[in-house]
């Protein structure tokens, strides 16, 4: 997969993907990551890419012409082009899961207060959000997508089954882990566990991971018909 990112801070973006799972996936050639500077799209003297909203109003706004011409040279038709603003659907797994199928996607990170309605309206196929807080700009957001979404490419992850196995995949937490010791200042590993009868502790392990997503994330769960779903699946517990 190819992702380009355009943003005002490129030099953010060394570091985080250049370790571990991503560094090595940019490696096999899985990710073929690309991070622009806005900047090298305008053409003024000073480098300008904010400008003053019209109608008044705090804060700068990213002007459009530097946004445009850079999409209209990286992106080519089949080119998944997403801003990342706090507005956008709130990323989760299965959106990555989503993400992670395309070819090619161009991430245009958001600074100051934001950007010039008409990059919305012309250029962008897909707004994101992290979550509901604020950033100083998209460049975290823009991180957090590609991480997620590298590690589900085929062959990202050196034992495939742990991209299956884990939070969200089954739409439930992950049931409790334990690792040696059996015994740890006194406490102890539960007994199921340590058993080798496989198909009792996978029993075990279904059950503890619904339990804990019941208690700690009921919104996760199924809808239940009728009623307050969280609330009628948590006496059912
Ligand atoms: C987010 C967020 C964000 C908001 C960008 C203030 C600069 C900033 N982007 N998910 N202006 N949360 N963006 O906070 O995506």
């Amino acid at each position: 997969m190819k992702i380009d990112v355009l943003t005002l801070f490129p030099a953010m973006f060394a570091g985080p993907l250049d370790e571990s799972i991503i560094q090595r996936a940019r490696k096999l050639g899985l990710l073929d990551l690309r991070v622009h500077q806005l900047r090298d799209y305008t053409h003024d003297r000073h480098k300008t890419v904010d400008d003053k909203p019209f109608g008044g109003g705090p804060g700068m706004l990213l002007k459009p012409e530097p946004i445009f011409e850079a999409v209209e040279a990286l992106a080519s038709e089949s080119t998944r082009v997403i801003l990342l603003t706090p507005g956008g659907r709130q990323f989760n797994q299965s959106i990555a899961g989503e993400l992670a199928r395309e070819k090619e996607l161009l991430l245009i990170c958001a600074s100051y207060e934001g950007v010039d309605e008409r990059v919305r309206e012309a250029l962008v196929d897909d707004e994101l959000s992290i979550g509901d807080y604020v950033l100083t700009n998209g460049n975290l957001p823009a991180m957090v997508i590609i991480d997620a979404v590298t590690r589900l490419l085929p062959g990202a992850l050196g034992d495939d089954a742990s991209a299956l196995d884990e939070s969200f995949s089954h739409g439930l937490l992950e049931y409790p882990h334990y690792t040696r010791p059996a015994e740890f200042r006194g406490l102890k590993v539960p007994e199921i566990l340590l058993s080798g009868h496989h198909a009792e502790i996978a029993k075990w392990r279904a059950e503890q991971a619904r339990r804990r997503t019941m208690e700690k994330r009921p919104d996760l769960l199924p809808k239940t018909s009728g009623g307050d779903g969280a609330a009628e699946q948590k006496e059912n517990l």
